[in-house]
């Protein structure tokens, strides 16, 4: 069903092409399937299409240009940033054209004094982090992806990543957006002031709308005090009861928490064995949190206090040299990389309520193998925030069945289907499970209103029909 093989492009008609390319220019008009194939397959490998063609538009202006014409020529297009979405909703599926967004990179503006920048929408994280830093800020998203992964994506996602508890997801971060609706207007609230309550909140609406209202084309971004100092703690536990619940505790007693992450044995070993790493304690244990702490003074008396306060824990290892920091944080962040190298996964990012977060983690893996006995399920995550990662490997590509069980169950105990990776074309079949046929009514008259002609990312979020 989403995972898409082999789809042949759609095809343009050469006028339009003509047209696309005088936009453009001849060097940002790309056709060649080898060229193209980049662009219409997903960073998993799951989600695999072709594009029609690929276009890269050099300014908002340009992108305006870009929609007008496809809407007029009724070609469907979906935005696109680093390509680092993970529910295959970035890529053609349905032989649609690629709107790349990467030339739109630039970083302006910086404002030292409140703590502001304007992103254009093909800046990736690491860049918004840099210039944050040289202004004496930071910026308040980070994710394992940060060196791919754009301005544009991450307010289409609206991505959380490892700072969430402490900074909020994307849309906390966004003080106004500038983009091309599907209508081709260009609306743009970029003034920057932190209260401004005239009217609807466009950029709250954009954020997480997946590339089906408008193509994102730059942001001001607010951004926050730097916290230099900073401490690491892995920690092993004997039960995914005492890790939950040990979490609940730190959360409480560090209020300079920046990350809480969880992580089980079988993962952590992957990840050892795929980077040739050794285990961090001589025993294993069956879940590890990773705690960090980031403040302006020392942060490690809080920590150690408040791991004191911890009775469940089975080792600890803290590191407080960034080199060390690196290496703890490499059990958590390698999780991805190692569990592709076993075949495209399906990934299920859900969040559950706090009182039945240890249940979904335990129980999870028998809910997956009633229907798949020889899947592996990993699990990994934001427990701070409620939210796992089950990545399910051993399990072809367009097998509906695990993803369908895994969230109809985490449903059913009150979460949600996505936590932060957005419904893509993977969950598009089961939005209903979290939203009311009233929401979904609402969100089909604010598509239609948006983009009349349908011209933006159609195949996405909305359940067909
Ligand atoms: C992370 O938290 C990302 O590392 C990716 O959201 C999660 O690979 C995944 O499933
Ligand atoms: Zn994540």
């Amino acid at each position: 069903m989403n995972a898409a093989s082999e789809i042949p492009p759609v095809a343009i008609d050469s006028s339009v092409v003509a047209g696309l390319r005088s936009i453009v220019g001849w060097a940002h008009l790309l056709e060649d399937p080898d060229v193209t194939s980049s662009y219409a397959t997903d960073w998993t490998g799951r989600f695999k299409g072709a594009a029609s063609v690929v276009v890269r538009p050099a300014n908002t202006g340009e992108v305006a240009q870009v929609i007008a014409l496809c809407g007029e020529a009724g070609i469907a297009v979906v935005p696109q940033g680093g390509n680092t979405g993970l529910v295959g909703g970035g890529v053609p599926l349905a032989g649609e054209a690629v709107l790349s967004v990467r030339r739109l990179s630039g970083i302006t503006d910086i404002d030292e004094r409140s703590g502001q920048l304007t992103a254009g929408a093909g800046a990736t994280i690491a860049e918004v982090q840099a210039a944050a830093l040289a202004a004496g800020w930071a910026y308040g998203v980070d994710l394992g992806s940060r060196d791919s992964a754009t301005v544009g994506g991450t307010i289409a996602t609206n991505a959380g990543g490892l700072e969430v508890l402490r900074h909020g997801a994307t849309r906390a971060q966004l003080l106004g957006v500038e983009a091309v609706l599907g209508s081709g207007a260009v609306v743009a609230h970029m003034g920057g002031l932190m209260k401004d309550n005239t009217g609807y909140d466009l950029a709250g609406l954009l954020c997480g709308s997946e590339g089906t209202l408008g193509v994102l084309t730059a942001a001001r971004l607010r951004l926050v005090p730097p916290s230099p100092e900073r401490a690491v703690a892995l920690i092993g536990f004997a039960s995914t009861e005492s890790a939950v619940a040990s979490a609940f505790i730190l959360r409480r007693a560090l209020p300079d928490l920046q990350s809480l992450e969880l992580f089980q044995h079988d993962g952590l070993d992957l990840v050892c064995r795929t980077t040739g790493t050794a285990h961090p304690f001589a025993t294993p244990y069956p879940v590890y949190l990773l705690a960090e702490v980031a403040a302006q003074r020392d942060p490690l008396p809080a920590l150690a206090e408040a791991l004191d306060s911890v009775t469940a824990i089975g080792d600890v290892a803290v590191a407080i040299d960034s080199v060390r920091r690196s290496q703890l944080w490499r059990y958590r962040e390698g999780h991805t990389e190692a569990i592709n190298t076993l075949g495209a996964p399906h990934k299920l990012d859900v969040t559950l309520p706090a009182p039945v977060l240890a249940q979904f983690i335990d129980r999870v893996p028998g809910v997956v193998r009633r229907v798949a006995p020889r899947a592996q399920v990993w699990l990994f995550g934001h427990v701070g925030d409620g939210n796992v990662h089950v990545n399910v490997t051993g399990v072809p590509p367009d097998d509906a069945l695990v993803d369908q069980q895994v969230l109809v169950y985490a449903a059913s105990l009150g979460g949600s289907i996505s936590a932060e990776h957005g419904i893509g074309t993977a969950k598009r079949p089961w939005l209903h499970l979290n939203r009311s046929e009233a929401e979904v009514a609402a969100f089909r008259c604010i598509k239609a209103a948006l983009d009349p002609m349908g011209v933006l990312n159609p195949n996405v979020l909305l359940p067909p029909g």
